[in-house]
């Protein structure tokens, strides 16, 4: 991917070769697609708008500052909806994973929104079944701090979210968005969806492994400094509240999302937050991978 090539279509590829890809637009810095051998991971809309106005339906948002509605300005803030910078070309590293770096600063758009300076910079490396997120948010004020949430937004692709399982949320309490936000404790070891799901589960563990995921394989999510998960499926429904979303698709996706959300971050002056996840693909039970 050369400069000018992003210029013109603001879509970088990182190619691993063996079919093995991942797409970002610099509209919201949004992964659109995670190709490992030749199989999509990722959940996009068909109706999906690119024209750089709205977040983009599908893939992976970046959610900052804010999750969730917001008095100062766009649902789930304006990090999504904003074009990002690609600060380093996807680069082949000595051990065949391929490498992007991306950013985004505060700028008179954010600055009109939150009134913060600020610097994120998202590494992406594209293994040969794993896609690494490495975020850091810098402030770079000598005085004053802030506090922000931050998401990684991820639809993942399934053949049909009645068949997957989720695990790592037993004993977490959430957020229930269904039912007016009162909050409940889970027992289930293996949390599955089959009715709208809205649910922010809060301290949940550095790992979720989620079933029959594309090619009934499983997903694992390990997540370092995003102490919460959200779950979400709008259904029937709410899927047709949304003109960026097909009525028939909901069963082709589901939301688990590692973020900031229950306990916003504080960043002193001059300080970095730092925040990783690790989606790998596998197709049997992780630790008896021979
Ligand atoms: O992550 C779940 C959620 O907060 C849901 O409540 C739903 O609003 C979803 O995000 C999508 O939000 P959006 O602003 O992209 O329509």
């Amino acid at each position: 991917t050369t400069a000018a090539a992003v210029a013109a279509t603001s879509v970088v590829v990182l190619d691993r070769g063996n079919n093995t890809t991942c797409t970002i637009n610099l509209h919201g810095a949004t992964v659109v697609s995670w190709r490992v051998n030749n199989q999509e991971q990722l959940f996009v809309s068909k109706l999906a708008s690119f024209d750089g106005k709205k977040a983009i339906r599908g893939g992976i948002p970046f959610v900052f500052p804010q999750f969730g509605p917001w008095s100062f300005g766009p649902q789930h803030g304006f990090a999504r909806i904003t074009r990002w910078h690609l600060d380093r070309a996807p680069e082949r590293l000595h051990n065949g994973d391929v490498e992007a770096i991306f950013s985004l600063m505060d700028n008179e758009f954010t600055r009109s929104i939150w009134n913060y300076q600020f610097r994120i910079t998202y590494r992406l490396i594209l293994r040969e079944k794993e896609l690494h997120f490495h975020i850091g948010v810098y402030n770079p004020s000598k005085d004053l701090s802030f506090t922000f949430n931050m998401l990684l937004h991820t639809y993942l692709k399934v053949p049909d979210v009645r068949r997957c399982q989720i695990t790592g949320l037993q004993g977490c309490h959430f957020i229930d968005k269904t039912r007016e936000g009162a909050l409940y404790q889970e027992g289930r070891e293996v949390v599955t969806v089959n009715e709208w799901t809205d649910r922010i589960y809060q301290h949940t563990p550095q790992e979720h492994v989620i079933t029959n995921v594309v090619s009934g394989r499983k997903m694992r999510l390990h997540k370092y400094n995003f102490p919460d998960t959200v779950i979400w499926n709008p259904w029937i429904d709410r899927s047709r509240e949304m003109s960026d979303f097909g009525d028939d698709e909901f069963p082709n996706m589901l939301c688990v999302e590692a973020g900031n959300v229950s306990s916003p971050v504080i960043l002193l002056p001059g300080t970095c937050f730092e925040a990783s996840q690790i989606l790998q693909q596998f197709k049997c039970p992780y630790n008896l991978q021979l």
